[in-house]
């Protein structure tokens, strides 16, 4: 906590934030009446730092379902991850892991090692009693979206299949993160929180996980590699090195930027889709849930935006106080579109003149800027209120203050 802060000491909002975080109590979520129930929440616990959190704010119609949909998915991409089981083994699973989910008792031990989420494959009976006590409705939902990614997935684990094109690359992140979108809308039309018009939109629902999938998979560039995984399309790489791997050689440090603007710039290219699905959530956990992955993730890729440590440090990620910081401000799309601005804003600022990609980048930020003045309004006071917050870093006695009640939580800590 006190590191966090301190990370932070430039941006007292986020100070703030940690600190009312730090406050609020504990005891928020309680399944010690229901073991079962119990259970799949520590596995949620223990597979997802970020929806873990979003997840379980949700109402308690939804709740369940959607811990459900992502552990059954969960499952289903640890074994698609797992580089230590052969395709033999692999690819039967995925196909009929839809099929797997009904059947109780079951139980999957043969991940490797160091796979990070393998005792939730061991464990995973208790998922699947979860799934079976579902409403039906949301069962055969859940079921139909894990039989089209686990072909999906099955699909590009094929030996020789690759992500060559953009569109392959469109292709692979509909699979593993657009068809949840598609899921997710099903379940909020379905439940009557949303209008049926949300599930119809299948084009915007899948811009939600291309945006997602899209931005892990850029800033995971040396992670897959070392893995062996390949999932920045050859279209793009193949015009700044001659294999993948060649673009963490020194030599080739000023192309491997340039190849990091392109993929950026791809990414941006769903954001305007995002806001105009943000548009139509109306109920509030909904809106949360949905809003707050997708403001982490254009936060994301600022950072990685003409950042060369991708290329030679796995694991980076935004501050503590960011994160806490976007999910407590992210609760309507007039605040959603401020941050949008003030993130695009700031990759536009960090653009190198020289890089083949500064006027697309410029462009794709223009248009954040000209959709969010055109259609909300509202986010332009609310710019100027989050510009106040992080510019404030400046003035002394805004620093002070931080600073005093950083000490304050740093004692505080010490001696709880
Ligand atoms: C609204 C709210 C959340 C949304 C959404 C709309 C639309 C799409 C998504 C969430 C999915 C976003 C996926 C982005 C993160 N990528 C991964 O986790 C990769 O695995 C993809 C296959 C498994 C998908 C599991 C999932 C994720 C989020 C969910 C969910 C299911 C169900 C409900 C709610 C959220 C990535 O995994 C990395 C890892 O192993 O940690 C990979 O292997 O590429
Ligand atoms: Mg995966």
């Amino acid at each position: 906590m006190a590191s966090a802060i301190l990370a932070s000491l430039f941006h007292p909002s986020e100070v703030l934030a940690l600190v009312q975080y730090k406050l609020a109590p504990k005891t928020k979520y309680d399944y010690s009446n229901d073991k079962a129930r119990e259970r799949l929440y520590h596995h949620l616990n223990m597979t997802s730092r970020s929806f873990a959190a979003v997840i379980q704010d949700l109402d308690e119609e939804l709740k369940d379902a959607i811990c459900l949909f992502y552990l059954i998915l969960r499952g289903l991409d640890t074994i698609e991850d797992d580089m230590t089981i052969d395709l033999e083994t692999k690819i039967p699973y995925l196909k009929t892991f839809h099929e797997i989910i009904y059947q109780k008792g079951w139980t999957f031990t043969k991940s490797g090692p160091n796979e990070k989420d393998r005792q939730l494959l061991v464990e995973f009976d208790v998922v699947i009693e979860g799934f079976l006590k579902l409403k039906p409705a949301y069962q055969t939902i859940i079921a139909d979206i894990t039989k089209r990614m686990g072909n999906g997935m099955a699909h590009y684990a094929t030996a020789g299949i690759h992500v060559n094109t953009t569109a392959d690359y469109d292709e692979y992140c509909y699979y593993v993160a657009g068809l949840v979108g598609l899921g997710l809308s099903e379940m909020f039309s379905a439940c009557g929180f949303e209008s049926p018009l949300v599930a119809k939109r299948k084009d915007l629902s899948n811009s939600m996980g291309l945006f997602l999938q899209k931005t892990n998979i850029t800033r995971d560039y040396l992670e897959d590699l070392r893995d062996n995984r390949r999932f920045w399309p050859k279209e793009i790489w193949g015009l700044y090195a001659e294999k993948m791997e060649d673009l963490v050689k020194p030599e080739n440090h000023d192309k491997a930027k340039q190849c990091l603007s392109h993929m950026v710039w791809n990414a941006m290219g769903h954001i305007k889709d995002v806001l105009e699905y943000l548009e139509m959530i109306k109920n509030p956990s909904c809106f949360k849930f949905c809003a707050i992955p997708q403001v982490m993730a254009i936060a994301t890729l600022n950072m990685l935006h003409t950042n060369y440590k991708i290329f030679t440090h796995e694991n980076i990620k935004i501050r503590k106080g960011e994160t806490v910081w976007l999910m407590k401000e992210s609760d309507s799309i007039n605040k959603v579109a401020a941050i949008f601005r003030l993130y695009a804003r700031e990759i536009n600022n960090k653009s190198d003149p020289l890089d083949p990609h500064f006027v697309n980048i410029g462009v794709a930020c223009g248009e954040i800027e000209q959709i969010c003045v055109g259609k909300y309004p509202g986010s332009t006071a609310e710019l100027a209120r989050l510009q106040a917050g992080v510019m404030a870093g400046t003035s002394g006695s805004v620093i002070t203050a931080a600073v005093v009640v950083a000490g304050a939580v740093a004692l505080k800590s010490t001696f709880a």
